[in-house]
């Protein structure tokens, strides 16, 4: 199994862009092309629903040996064994949640300041969403905090930090200069139509 420690490309099946009859596939084929860590993400499903997807995801995800992150459940990653699990913004989110799934499963938390990130660590999340880098119609409500706190980020936290919101191909080079090192990819993979290839080709040219 990839440890988090040495992601750096983070891919997401969300269930806004992929229907639950083609999670399956979706999940195989980021696998293969290469995503070394892969979120379940289903902000309107029933908790039943989500469970049976990240069922069916996990058999896929462990014979690529990428991790498997459920967003938000905490109940559903501690059911079904998930190696981590995802939390927002609120108080006391990473306590909560390593209250719910044990220690042998990982946190990640979602920051969208340097304060915000700073926090995080204190609060002892074992890695960060940085973003959104840019407007994304994936997370429509939230301001893009742009590309210019990535180095200082980079220099006041120590966990792994993934840039977030937006990422895609053309924006790569832009991002990676600006200082990142690992990064979330999410529409920019569920809609390509060489899924496999699109993941193989970004990974390629991260650093
Ligand atoms: N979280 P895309 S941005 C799920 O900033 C999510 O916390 C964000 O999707 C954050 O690659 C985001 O399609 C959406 O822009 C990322």
């Amino acid at each position: 199994m990839k440890r988090i420690q040495d992601a750096r490309l983070y891919g997401i099946v969300d269930l806004g862009y992929v229907t639950s009859t083609n999670v399956e596939r979706m999940t195989a084929q980021l696998c293969v092309g290469g995503v070394d860590v892969l979120q379940l993400r289903a902000k309107k499903l029933e908790k039943a629903e989500i469970e049976a997807l990240a069922r069916l995801m996990l058999p896929i995800t462990r014979e690529h040996g990428v991790p498997l992150v459920i967003n938000d459940h905490l109940d559903i990653a501690a059911t079904v064994g998930s190696e981590g699990v995802h939390v927002g913004q609120d108080d006391d989110a990473v306590a909560r949640a390593r209250a719910a799934v044990g220690t042998s499963v990982f946190v990640g938390k979602s920051t969208h300041s340097l304060t915000q990130a700073v926090a995080a660590q204190a609060e002892g999340a074992d890695y960060i969403g940085f973003g959104p880098l840019y407007a994304t119609g994936t997370k429509p409500d939230y301001v893009p905090i742009g590309l210019q706190d990535i180095t200082e980020v980079h220099q006041r936290v120590t966990l792994p930090i993934f840039c977030i919101g937006g990422v895609n191909a053309a924006r790569l080079d832009e991002i990676v200069a600006a200082g990142a090192r690992r990064v979330v990819v999410v529409s920019a993979f569920l809609q390509a139509a060489d899924v496999g290839a699109e993941v193989r080709a970004l990974k390629a040219r991260l650093p």
